[in-house]
């Protein structure tokens, strides 16, 4: 068995977590993430792009706000197409973010304040300018020819398949080098590894173990549920492409029929022998099959991290596009409830509201108007960090920050709207609705620099940076938040204490109370005989909430605005007041 050297303690368990504790490495089960897109956090040498110094002049912050793990997005050497997604080189640092040194460093400041660092890994595609790559293009007899999926021209034309990225949608990209199509679901400088090659799963594993071995303490596994393609090559309907949300699109992109065996054989290879954690980015899968990726007993991944929650209210094209009927808050709680449920018994969930793929969650899910900015984001938290699942908690949401809503497309950066944008462009359509639906849904809504001051540039940089940064970085700021006691970053802090401080939070069973609530999102977390009420009003109206019979509130533990209003058995709700309170003890619970 190898183990890693430099893991920090384990964080300590206490009450009936106890269970858990001894199932295999579950320490990320009492975990709260903080997510880092390294461009975006802190630019310490003046290019403009944040780097890894960055992070680490910030690390006294990162072990303030009581985070156990910090994720960062990809750190590889990379031609940026997509933002570090296209790796050309798993095993070193791209010189934009500095040198091995600095990441030794890193880690070590990070593991020194108790705090766990896990890298995304990009399995499912590489760099065109990989070395892999670059002699798998050139020959079909090139010894790397098999690390990637080659569709021969003499073949006839390649079975369509749709590529989020690309501006013609084709996820085929014709060389006439070989005379032959690359496969590539992201853009054409993303080529899909062949992981039915052996020599490509083994040299991925290879690259997990050599992270592991230096210290890093697990990996979010990008795009993991692609990985598998089915050799058979089935033809998709021209209809079925086009509804790639609905029903059977995903049987021809994630859960191929290998999928689980690598998985498994991953486990085998590398993830057992270490006290790591590994969460999957879980494209299309549906929570009826997520336990057959989480269940211990299965030796797969640790948690996934699921879409349906943030798909709701998304129209379900490939373009972004909120749906006009909107999502409502039953809608929310049946998801939010059945992913949660799903892992009373086995497996493990995670949860998160916005991450470097989505716009930010104050402006998704709360109102980002001046007036219920704070109410909202501090509510959005309280969810976050009282549900039965590990949050991931995105850098800049624990203050706040908004989108950015550009206004012309030279401001944007993230090739999925500029690709689509030039798509448009060459149909002839009108890009003004197009503009308007990417003000609320765009990436890049979530990747403007890190707001740590009032003055230029919010803090992030000495130079031009790489992206704009929000003029509101003049009222949403860390150093203007460090000063106020009723700021969100304050709330967040005291949540994240709260949360440690009571393990039936993390631990407890998680009982969803008034499903039907229009505006309400009410439940209990319940461990032995300790109950918790937690109170969401998600609107920017007041609203009431009828207790229902048996739920006495005693101990008020968190509000984040007011104080608990009660008039007999109903509890009054300022608009996005989030409270949380003990309840007398024992009883049946209702739900
Ligand atoms: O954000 C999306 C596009 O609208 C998602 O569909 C996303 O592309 C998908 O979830 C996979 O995401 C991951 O892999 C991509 C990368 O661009 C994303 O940033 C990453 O999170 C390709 O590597």
């Amino acid at each position: 068995m190898e183990e890693t050297s430099a893991s920090p303690p384990a964080p300590s368990l206490s009450g009936t977590g106890q269970r858990e504790a001894e199932t295999r490495h579950a320490w990320w089960k009492d975990a709260i993430v903080y997510q880092i897109y390294p461009r975006s956090f802190r630019d310490s040498d003046g290019d403009g792009v944040g780097d890894l110094r960055g992070i680490i002049e910030k690390l006294d912050y990162l072990k303030s706000l009581g985070i156990d793990v910090v994720w960062l997005n990809p750190i590889y050497p990379s031609p940026n197409d997509d933002n570090g997604y296209d790796v050309r080189d798993y095993e070193a640092i791209s010189e934009e973010f500095g040198t091995m040194a600095d990441f030794d460093e890193l880690l070590a400041g990070l593991h020194a304040r108790g705090i766990r660092l896990v890298l995304d890994l990009v399995a499912n595609h590489s760099s065109d300018e990989h070395p892999w790559f670059v002699s798998s293009r050139q020959s079909r007899d090139s010894p790397y020819r098999d690390y990637y999926h080659w569709w021969p021209a003499e073949q006839g034309p390649p079975p369509e398949r749709w590529s989020w990225f690309d501006v013609e949608a084709n996820a085929w990209a014709y060389e006439a080098a070989t005379d032959a199509w690359y496969l590539h679901y992201f853009s054409r400088k993303q080529p899909d590894l062949n992981w039915g090659n052996p020599a490509v799963r083994q040299a991925m594993y290879r690259i997990m173990r050599g992270w592991l071995d230096k210290g890093v303490d697990g990996f979010r596994l990008d795009a993991v549920t692609l990985i598998s393609k089915d050799p058979r090559w089935p033809r998709v309907e021209a209809a079925e492409l086009a509804a790639r949300y609905a029903g059977s699109w995903p049987r021809f992109y994630s859960e191929g029929p290998d999928l689980h065996a690598y998985l498994q054989e991953m486990y085998q290879e590398v993830l057992a022998r270490y006290d790591a954690m590994a969460v999957g980015e879980a494209t299309g899968i549906p929570l009826e099959r997520a336990l057959s990726f989480v269940d211990q007993e299965r030796g797969e991944l640790d948690m996934l991290i699921h879409f349906e929650g943030v798909d709701l209210g998304m129209s379900p094209l490939g373009r972004r596009r909120l749906d006009p009927s909107g999502w409502t808050l039953p809608q929310f709680k049946r998801v939010y409830s059945a992913w949660s449920d799903a892992f009373a018994r086995a497996g493990w969930g995670a949860i998160y509201l916005g991450n470097h793929d989505q716009p930010r969650m104050v402006s998704r899910w709360g109102d980002d108007s001046p007036e219920h900015r704070t109410a909202s984001a501090t509510l959005l938290h309280t969810f976050l960090l009282t549900m039965r699942a590990t949050p991931f908690i995105y850098a800049g949401d624990e203050i706040g920050m908004t989108n950015i809503r550009f206004r012309a497309i030279e401001e944007y950066r993230d090739i999925e709207t500029l690709n689509w944008y030039r798509h448009l462009r060459e149909a002839g359509e009108d890009p003004e609705p197009f503009l308007e639906d990417w003000r609320t849904t765009a990436r890049d809504n979530g990747r403007t620099p890190f707001q740590w001051d009032a003055g230029a540039h919010a803090g992030f940089t000495s130079a031009t940076p790489w992206i704009g940064v929000h003029p509101d970085h003049r009222t949403i700021n860390v150093a203007a938040q460090e000063a106020d006691a009723d700021s969100v970053l304050q709330y967040f802090r005291r949540l994240v204490r709260l949360r440690r401080t009571h393990p039936v939070l993390v631990h407890g069973d998680y009982v969803l109370l008034a499903p039907e609530h229009p505006h309400i999102y009410a439940y209990l977390r319940v461990l032995g005989p300790t109950r918790v009420l937690v109170l969401l009003n998600f609107s920017s109206t007041a609203h009431t909430f009828a207790l229902p019979a048996g739920i006495e509130p005693e101990e008020v533990l968190l509000v984040n605005r007011d104080r608990l209003s009660r008039d007999g058995t109903s509890v009054h709700l300022s608009p996005w007041q989030a409270l949380i309170c003990t309840v007398n003890a024992g009883g049946a619970n209702p739900g």
